[in-house]
């Protein structure tokens, strides 16, 4: 026995996948830990399947014997979706790492599930991925698929559902899907490739994606852009929007953050004197500077239009998922709210965390052009017991989920619901709704296996 599983249910598992790609005890635990170091878990064991064929005999197997299965990528997750938490068996994707020749024709590539965004990216020299995230030499494919990652392009290319033109998928029965072919336009049934993205691994193991590449950016120009408010950032990212054509990001953050990054991690203040909140604008192509600059008018500006510089300046957005590890374990929350509720969630939602737990410590940033935000909250030192670890008694998530709720908002604009925002998700989706998940849930996985404790039953 390896913790509940029986030895003759390893070997099975070992006479797919060899035995060196079933991993237990020590060689296991590193899969049942997220990033944050917030959700801790243990796997029975952690199998590496090397093929779709190999994905549909482990998930044969697993159906058979009644075994819950995480799939798992890059392990990247943030909201806990993708560790063994109740000592489920942990499905890796990593091996899935076939990158086909692009497709200029169609500018389309075809990538396992083990495949890292960057590598996409890195595919063709003329081509990029549309999705940009900080994770993207780690996130995989699969996983970003299965969380419909979003990140720092959003506003220009959508969410990762937008770049999916195909899916090879496995359903809990062995049964193999795949429509890969890219078509454009394809009218014949129904759209489950979307259906698969953001599923978070509860209908089916994504084995392989049909990702849709745009053009790589020419004459890239990022610009840090200082604001005495979120408001004030708010508005000049949404005047961003719609003046800037060439636009591809639009990113806030405050002083609070980048402090942290400052003292800890060696980042060098982009604008001195500081202020209290920062845009980020890049944008592209013939033209963009003089927008930039136009729109900066007279505000306090850093301008990057080498490597090197742009990377300094992107440095101050894209460390900030680091920042509250420098204080504790932190909540990492990510909400959206309608364009027009954006700035009161953005001031007021440090007050609303303090009102639960006056010693918590907030940080916040995000993608303003999307109406999401980024709460960051490690809590304060009265949370007796619960050092060491970001699930405690959801004082903080009742507090920052109700009011984005009462804003007309979700508890999760990227991430995923995961096992961290599963209690909630009736604060934003009615009955009628999770009924339906429900019913979808037991078309695709009767054997219910697949990720069972993410998204309610
Ligand atoms: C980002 O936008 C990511 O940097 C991570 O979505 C956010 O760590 C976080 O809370
Ligand atoms: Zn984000």
């Amino acid at each position: 026995m390896s913790g509940n599983l029986p030895a003759s249910l390893l070997r099975q598992f070992a006479a797919v996948v060899g035995p060196t790609h079933v991993l237990t005890g020590d060689a296991a635990a590193g899969y049942a830990v997220d990033w944050t170091g917030g959700f801790t878990g243990h796997a029975p064991a952690v199998l590496r399947p090397g093929g779709t064929a190999e994905v549909a005999a482990l998930l044969g197997l697993c159906a058979d014997a009644g075994v819950a299965v995480v799939p798992q990528g890059g392990n990247t997750g943030l909201a806990g979706g993708g560790v063994p938490l109740h000592r489920e068996v942990v499905l890796s994707l990593a091996r899935l790492d076939r990158l086909s020749p692009v497709d200029l024709d169609a500018g389309q590539v075809s990538a396992g599930a083990g495949v890292s965004l960057q590598q996409v990216a890195d595919a063709d020299p003329g081509l990029d991925l549309g999705v940009f995230i900080a994770s993207r030499h780690s996130a995989t494919v699969g996983g970003a698929v299965a969380t419909n990652a979003g990140g720092l392009r959003v506003l220009r290319y959508g969410p990762m559902r937008a770049q999916l033109r195909g899916i090879e998928a496995v359903l809990s029965d062995g049964t193999v899907l795949s429509h890969m072919s890219g078509l454009v336009k394809d009218n014949t049934g129904y759209d489950y490739p979307s259906l698969l993205a953001g599923s978070e691994g509860t209908l089916a193991v994504i084995t392989a994606a049909r990702l849709q590449l745009v053009p790589r950016m020419t004459d890239p120009v990022t610009v840090i852009v200082g604001a005495d408010s979120p408001g004030e950032a708010h508005a000049l990212a949404r005047r961003a929007v719609w003046e800037v054509g060439g636009l591809h990001s639009a990113e806030f953050f405050t002083q609070v953050g980048l402090e942290l990054l400052v003292e800890h991690a060696g980042l060098t203040l982009p604008l001195r004197p500081p202020t209290p909140a920062y845009l980020l604008l890049e944008a592209a192509g013939p033209g963009a500077a003089e927008e930039l600059a136009e729109l900066a008018g007279d505000r306090p500006a850093a301008v990057g239009t080498g490597a090197a510089e742009r990377a300094r300046l992107w440095a101050c957005r894209e460390r900030h998922p680091e920042a509250a590890g420098f204080m504790g374990v932190p909540l990492k929350l990510d909400v959206s709210v309608p364009a027009a509720r954006w700035v009161r969630l953005a001031s007021e939602v440090a007050g609303v965390v303090a009102e639960a737990d006056p010693g918590a410590r907030v940080i916040i940033y995000g993608h303003v052009a999307d109406g999401n935000l980024h709460v960051n909250v490690v809590p304060g030192a009265d949370r007796a017991g619960e050092a060491g670890t970001a699930a405690g008694d959801g004082r903080h998530e009742d507090a920052v989920f109700s009011f984005v709720a009462s804003l007309g908002g979700s508890i999760s604009a990227e991430h995923g619901i995961g096992a961290l925002k599963a209690r909630w998700l009736p604060l934003v989706r009615s009955d009628a709704e999770r009924a339906l998940f429900a019913r979808l849930r037991a078309a695709f996985d009767p054997a219910g296996i697949l990720n069972p404790h993410v998204l309610p039953r």
